[in-house]
């Protein structure tokens, strides 16, 4: 029976992986496959005093860690991308297994997870600070940037092993040790990834304990983490419901936050576009991970004088999409994590039909035992409102004619969230204009591709309601650092800025 099939896969994934059956059997957090709904393990949760435990523990890693030399700490680094790669295959089965990513997205996936760690090890010798010119004599004034200490990790189910290593990789070589508060929904995928760096720690030889906790459980848990004094820096991936609150706590204790929140992308369609490229970067964007990538497509806007070119191959194209088990490598729409999703997915489908929609797809299928699979949406609208205006994690994509791109833009700029954006066109002023100051308004502006698919080298995280935080490249890792402005006198005087005097004589 196939139910069965997704356990012992996961069985085998996590033997391969070194895994000790006790650590994924017997616990009170049950996983599930999303390809067949089976439970494939029952892990141990942390309770809130183990969660205060765990602070304790990394903040007494963070006392040691931040003393080793950042080339050094970048060595670590180095080691798990090295047990990462030769892990690869077997981590991003279980990325399938658990979160229902196809095959070739699941081993993109464990990619950007060893990409960044490549990022990291030449960040580690280029944690860079500036020499500013002062105003006084016989004075030097310099920027450092010192290690902030535990940073804490909440991610989310879509992204299951990636979005930990965006932060981890940067925090531990910025000399912060990490506490990851994964989606219960993928479980044991955190847990495998814990014991990948734990091999790459023991090659390392000398590093402190503790300098990676994972801490399983749902929201007390997370909120317990947030809680923490001892945890300076919070980085959380999920729903805009959950950063608010998660914010406000954070802006209570004056911790850091790096808030990574819903995305509700737009692209635009001119008439001057490759429609054929348009038509896979839409393809991609809309129904990769069905539709649920914090980045996925869902709101399209194409010029009337090539709406009835496009629309027609784009129904074409999610007709014969292969949608069913994630396993087969053919299949490019794998299921929705849960029966909720589906829920939402009904309801925004609903709504829309209410405002007069025309609906393409949508519907549930039947694939294996209690998976939910569906075919992807396509939503011809009227106008923009409904939940067309609200993230719902699914592969819906709304569709609309537009007819002048400064209006295209406000409508790709009129919603709460700001992360992706993107336009097709062949028209340089038209590109310009869309990444230009008046353009959009989000963390993420492409042109010629579509908004999902970031690779790690750039920040990644968006404006508004996404929540303005920043991961993965550029200068992100500033975030897990504290700067200190240091000003040195290595004259015999005390001259004050300013051109102050205070004069207490001799
Ligand atoms: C997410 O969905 O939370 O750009 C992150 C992308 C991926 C990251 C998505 N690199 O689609």
């Amino acid at each position: 029976m196939t139910a069965s099939t997704t356990a012992a896969e996961t069985r085998a994934a996590l033997d391969a992986l070194g895994f000790d059956p006790a650590a994924y059997t017997g616990g009170s957090l049950a996983a599930h496959s999303p390809i067949d709904g089976a439970k494939i393990g029952a892990v141990r949760e942390t309770s809130v005093a183990g969660v205060e435990e765990a602070a304790g523990k990394a903040a007494e890693a963070f006392r040691a860690w931040r003393l080793v030399p950042a080339p050094r700490r970048g060595e670590l680094v180095r080691l798990f991308g090295e047990e990462l790669r030769a892990s690869k295959a077997h981590l991003a089965a279980l990325v399938t297994l658990e979160a229902g990513k196809i095959v070739s997205e699941a081993a993109g996936e464990v990619q950007e997870m060893i990409d960044i760690c490549d990022f990291a090890i030449g960040l580690s010798r280029q944690l860079y600070g500036l020499t500013i010119a002062t105003e006084r004599p016989e004075h030097r004034m310099m920027e450092s940037w010192r290690a902030a200490g535990p940073c804490g990790i909440i991610s989310a189910f879509n992204f299951p092993v990636a979005v930990w290593s965006w932060n981890a990789a940067l925090a531990l070589v910025c000399g912060d040790p990490v506490l990851w508060k994964p989606s219960e929904k993928t479980p044991l995928t955190a847990l495998a990834v814990q014991a990948i760096f734990e091999r790459a720690v023991k090659r390392f030889g000398d590093a402190p304990d503790n300098l990676s906790q994972v801490l399983i459980g749902g929201r007390e848990i997370g909120a317990a983490l947030v809680a923490d004094e001892r945890v300076p820096i919070i980085s959380a991936t999920g729903s805009t419901a959950m950063g608010r609150d998660v914010g406000q706590k954070l802006a209570a204790r004056f911790a850091k936050a790096i808030l990574e929140l819903g995305g509700n992308n737009a692209m635009i369609v001119t008439p001057s576009a490759d429609l054929d490229l348009a038509l896979r970067g839409i393809a991609f964007a809309a129904m990769g991970t069905a539709g649920q990538r914090c980045t996925t497509l869902r709101r399209l806007f194409v010029h009337e004088s090539v709406y009835d070119q496009l629309l027609p191959r784009l129904k074409k194209a999610y007709a014969g999409v292969a949608i069913g088990d994630p396993r087969d490598a053919r299949v490019l729409v794998g299921p929705l994590i849960d029966e909720h999703a589906w829920h939402g997915m009904e309801r925004a489908l609903g709504d829309a039909t209410g405002l007069g929609a025309r609906i393409h797809g949508g519907q549930r299928r039947e694939v294996i035992g209690e998976g939910v699979y569906v075919d992807p949406a396509i939503v011809e609208m009227k106008s923009h409102e409904g939940p067309m205006l609200r993230e719902t994690f699914a592969p819906i994509l709304y569709v609309m004619r537009y007819r002048d791109l400064e209006e295209a833009v406000a409508l790709n700029n009129a919603v709460s969230a700001g992360l992706s954006s993107s336009i097709f066109t062949n028209d340089l002023r038209e590109a310009e204009y869309f990444v230009s100051e008046a353009g959009s308004d989000c963390g993420i502006a492409n042109v010629n591709i579509g908004p999902s698919g970031a690779e790690i080298g750039g920040a990644f995280g968006g404006e508004k309601e996404t929540g303005g935080g920043r991961e993965a490249g550029s200068d992100s890792w500033k975030a897990y650092m504290r700067r200190a402005t240091n000003t040195v006198n290595y004259g015999r005087t005390l001259p004050l800025a300013q051109g102050v005097s205070f004069d207490i004589g001799d």
